[in-house]
């Protein structure tokens, strides 16, 4: 054992230079195997007397040292945890880039109403999905055995009493609330989520989306209903959208209305879509029925009001010809991507 035996393996350590995995470990073999350079100058230095040691002791150990540092940092260089191969990775190859989510279908109508009937100066409420009876039915003029208020159309938490809690069947609930606590002339939109024990099929769901309008002031008529509605089909189906009302039947307005917007696929000419009438059905409305008004306080002779409602999954299905509710709830992400490029709101 000589001095220069030991610079001489400590240069060869400090030039080391391996590549792969596969060389790293030639290298440690070479050096600190069962039969490696290092260790058998341990077994040498076992061997020498008592002075060599003291010379040795502290540079062979200096030098195991250096070649066990030198083999673990190379390893972590060429990402041996990775299993070897990596070794060959580009270590500055760009990063895979996050993939963005999109809007919902639903989101994006709901916004786009949202948005127009704020430019129309409506204010926007929301309120809880678990309701009371009275918000829900009593106060929008269902009388009390109104088949709406029945089991097999509304989802109770707890029944049995004069007020039983439920899951709100529509958002006019929200615009119950409105009425008891805004200032009069109320213009309010109130967007939500609504439930009703349906069985789930392509056309009926449990859970849905809608957004209901509410307008109360002195002197409002069915023509200011009318131009509200008609502005609106313009703003949301383009500028040649015309309208046509239906008479129907809502308990809480009177007299109540279907609107119908002219076909945007076929423009009105008559197609699958609109199955061959050239209309679509988009909402049903009505001016507020004066027990609903008398109801949350609002004096009936003095004040009228208009109200609408439409479901967000039914307009979305028209705009896009999505032909199962059901896609709305599945989170197929190829249904959801298909709208990453509808228009950004
Ligand atoms: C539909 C029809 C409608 C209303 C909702 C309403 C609310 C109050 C007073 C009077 Cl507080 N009416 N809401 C009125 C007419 C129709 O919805 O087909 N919705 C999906």
């Amino acid at each position: 054992m000589t001095r220069e035996s030991i610079e001489s393996i400590r240069a060869e350590v400090e030039a080391l230079k391996c590549r792969t995995q596969k060389e790293i470990e030639e290298a440690r073999v070479r050096l600190l195997g069962k039969k490696g350079e290092i260790t058998a100058l341990f077994e040498e230095f076992r061997t020498i007397d008592k002075e060599m040691k003291k010379e040795f002791g502290k540079t062979l150990n200096e030098l195991k040292t250096i070649a066990q540092t030198k083999i673990e940092e190379m390893k972590s260089l060429v990402g041996i945890e990775d299993g070897g191969e990596s070794s060959k990775e580009d270590l500055t190859m760009p990063g895979e880039p996050a993939r963005l989510g999109s809007r919902h279908p639903v989101s994006i109508v709901r916004q786009q109403i949202v948005d127009i009937f704020r430019k129309f100066g409506y204010d926007v409420a929301e309120g809880p999905e678990i309701e009371d009876d009275y918000h829900v039915f009593e106060a929008l003029n269902f009388p009390p055995n109104h088949p709406a208020r029945d089991m097999q159309d509304t989802f109770f938490v707890s029944a049995g009493h004069l007020n039983p809690i439920l899951l709100r069947t529509h958002t006019s609930s929200v615009q119950v609330r409105s009425m008891e606590t805004m200032p009069l002339p109320i213009r309010v939109i109130c967007p939500g989520r609504v439930f009703r024990n349906e069985a789930i099929s392509a056309r009926a769901h449990c859970i849905f989306h809608q957004v209901e309008g509410l307008y109360i002031d002195e002197n409002v008529t069915f023509a200011d209903l009318k131009q509200a509605i008609l502005l609106f089909a313009r703003e949301m189906f383009g500028p040649q959208a015309q309208i046509r009302m239906r008479p129907s039947y809502f308990p809480f307005t009177e007299p109540s209305s279907e609107v119908d917007v002219s076909c945007n696929i076929c423009g009105g000419k008559g197609c699958n879509i609109c199955k061959g009438t050239g209309w679509l059905e988009i909402m049903g409305c009505g001016m507020v029925d004066p027990n609903v008004l008398k109801a949350s306080g609002i004096d009936p002779e003095k004040y009228s009001g208009f109200a609408f409602g439409m479901g967000l999954e039914r307009i979305a299905m028209l705009k896009w010809q999505v032909n199962d509710l059901r896609h709305y709830f599945e989170n197929d992400l190829r249904f959801l991507e298909e709208f990453a490029s509808a228009p950004e709101i």
